[in-house]
């Protein structure tokens, strides 16, 4: 069984501006350069024949290039708790049609279509239980912003867990536009 997500990889300029906002939060995991990515949608454990049909389906995705922007600093919270910490992306629209139809070429190949409400991010870090606090952070970079970046391929990453926690390799690539 392999366990795969759909991403989009940030250039190496905006990946940059990330990385400089990492540090001084209690109990936070910054992800590395490595691992920074923007979920379409994660596909969890599938046998290997599943995951050839998710590529073939995929392959056959039609969408035109876009440019996004970073967009604020957020953090997702359960029960009071922060448990990771993003940076925003804007627009949200091209990135919502493209994530229909990553969904759909996805359901295509078997797989149950996606039940959550998107919603785009790039994570930061993972949050222990009882880091923080959060809201220093998100205030000193909720301003967050930056030059448009052109989108020009989204990815099929399979995601294994290493020694020093989550490990992304790109699978396959598909050209946008
Ligand atoms: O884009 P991020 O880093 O927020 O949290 C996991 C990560 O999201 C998410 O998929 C991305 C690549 O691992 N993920 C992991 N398990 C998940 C699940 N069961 C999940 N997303 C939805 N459902």
């Amino acid at each position: 069984m392999i366990r795969l997500f759909v991403a989009i990889r940030p250039p190496a300029p905006i990946r940059s501006q990330l990385l400089d906002l990492m540090g001084g939060v209690r109990g936070a995991r910054w992800q590395s350069d490595d691992q920074l990515h923007l979920t379409l949608r994660f596909i969890g454990e599938v046998d290997r024949h599943t995951a050839e049909d998710v590529h073939a389906a995929l392959e056959s995705v039609r969408h035109p290039r876009f440019a996004l922007s970073l967009s604020g600093v957020g953090a997702f919270d359960r029960r009071g708790q922060p448990t990771a910490l993003w940076a925003g992306v804007s627009p949200h629209d091209p990135l919502k049609a493209l994530h229909k139809k990553v969904d759909q070429a996805i359901a295509r190949a078997g797989l149950e279509p996606e039940r959550r409400a998107y919603s785009p991010h790039i994570t930061l870090a993972r949050m222990s239980r009882g880091g923080g606090p959060v809201q220093p952070l998100i205030e000193s970079a909720g301003n967050l912003s930056s030059p448009p970046f052109e989108v020009g391929d989204f990815r099929l990453y399979e995601s294994s867990l290493g020694p020093e926690g989550a490990v992304y390799n790109v699978v396959a690539r598909y050209p946008l536009g």
